[in-house]
């Protein structure tokens, strides 16, 4: 009898002996499929993001895609960022440069583009979309996550309409409903993603595609502290004293770009696709809404509406609101824990 149980014992323990690194719970979980698609190298949120995303068990990264100004060297940084995260087999791939082009270009009277960036071809070709298609053609329930302009899923859907049915689900860092107290300030307009590519962000919102939305309403709640900097420059691990370096160069120019000074506020660096990426499996630190939203032009500018007119815009979930300090200690502790073990 006693042998009985011993092998029981044995068939469950050989059961548990391939979850993900760092998953305490003994049982691997279902993991969700994704596609993270960036525009890293500028804002240092999406590296952060990076690091959350490669120490959370519940998701399991398929690729990296690129967008942004320049896409071809934000791959480029975010094959290096992902060798030093001990994480080189995660192929990356080079997506579209913001934004996206008008469907009747062809219209356009230009005789010459850059030829010579063919020789950048052997290096590094901008393929993210069709590896995309390739990925949800092979793996069912697919999620795609964007911490970027939308540029590349736009493209996606507009070259392979007939995938729309086949991606899970769209987590995107974007869009704005009301004003944000921050610091005392009113700051409307700030929703960068959304509004740099107002073109992909309509087609992406109109489409039928689930989405769910993590709002800059909620992002700007949600920052680290140099508290939290400290820990990353202090750990003695490679990659995450290379996050703290990059904290280090961000944080002026945010300072700038929001007028306050650290001194006052202690927030070093956003946490707009940290956050994001925590949404895409656990919402337990957000305000979820089922809301219509209808995206709009108003006095020129891109705006993510909501609507009370059912015939108007389409239900999209929207997270409008976070927990600043259960979000920024829950996604320190994971980072430094998974990388320092
Ligand atoms: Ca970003």
């Amino acid at each position: 009898m006693v042998n009985f149980y011993l092998g029981i014992f044995i068939l469950f323990f050989l059961s548990c002996s391939h979850v993900p690194k760092n998953y305490e719970g003994g049982f691997e979980l279902k993991r969700k499929k994704v596609i993270l698609d960036t525009d890293i190298g500028s804002d240092v949120d999406d590296l952060i993001a990076l690091a959350l995303a490669l120490a959370s068990p519940e998701l399991e990264i398929l690729a990296v895609t690129t967008t942004g100004r320049q896409s071809i060297y934000r791959s480029q940084i975010a094959r290096k960022w992902l060798a030093l995260a001990g994480h080189a087999d995660i192929p990356v791939f080079t997506g579209l440069d913001v934004p996206l082009p008008l469907k009747n270009e062809r219209n356009s009277f230009i005789w010459f583009d850059i030829e010579g960036r063919g020789s950048l071809f052997d290096v590094d070709r901008v393929n993210a979309v069709d590896e995309m298609a390739k990925l949800i053609k092979q793996n069912e329930n697919i999620e795609i996550i964007t911490i970027g302009p939308i540029t590349n899923i736009a493209a996606l859907l507009r070259k392979y309409p007939n995938l729309k049915g086949s991606i899970r689900k769209i987590t995107a860092m974007g869009g704005q409903l009301a004003p944000v107290n921050f610091n005392g300030r009113e700051i409307d307009n700030a929703d960068y993603n959304f509004r740099s590519d107002p073109i992909a962000s309509m087609e992406v919102l109109k489409s039928e595609v689930p989405i769910k939305i993590v709002t800059i309403d909620a992002t700007l709640k949600t920052w680290f502290t140099s508290e939290d900097l400290n820990k990353l420059s202090k750990s003695n691990h490679p990659f995450l004293e290379a996050i703290g370096k990059e904290i280090e160069m961000w944080r002026p120019l945010q300072e700038k770009f929001f007028g306050y000074n650290v001194e006052k506020l202690d927030n070093v660096a956003f946490l707009h696709d940290p956050l994001t990426v925590v949404c895409t499996y656990d919402e337990s630190f957000c305000r979820v809404e089922n809301l219509r939203i209808e995206p709009t032009f108003t006095n020129n500018k891109f705006k993510t509406l909501q609507s009370d007119n059912l015939k108007k815009g389409r239900s999209v979930q929207v997270v409008r609101d976070a927990d600043l300090l259960k979000v920024r200690t829950y996604i320190i502790e994971r980072i430094l824990k998974y990388f320092k073990n």
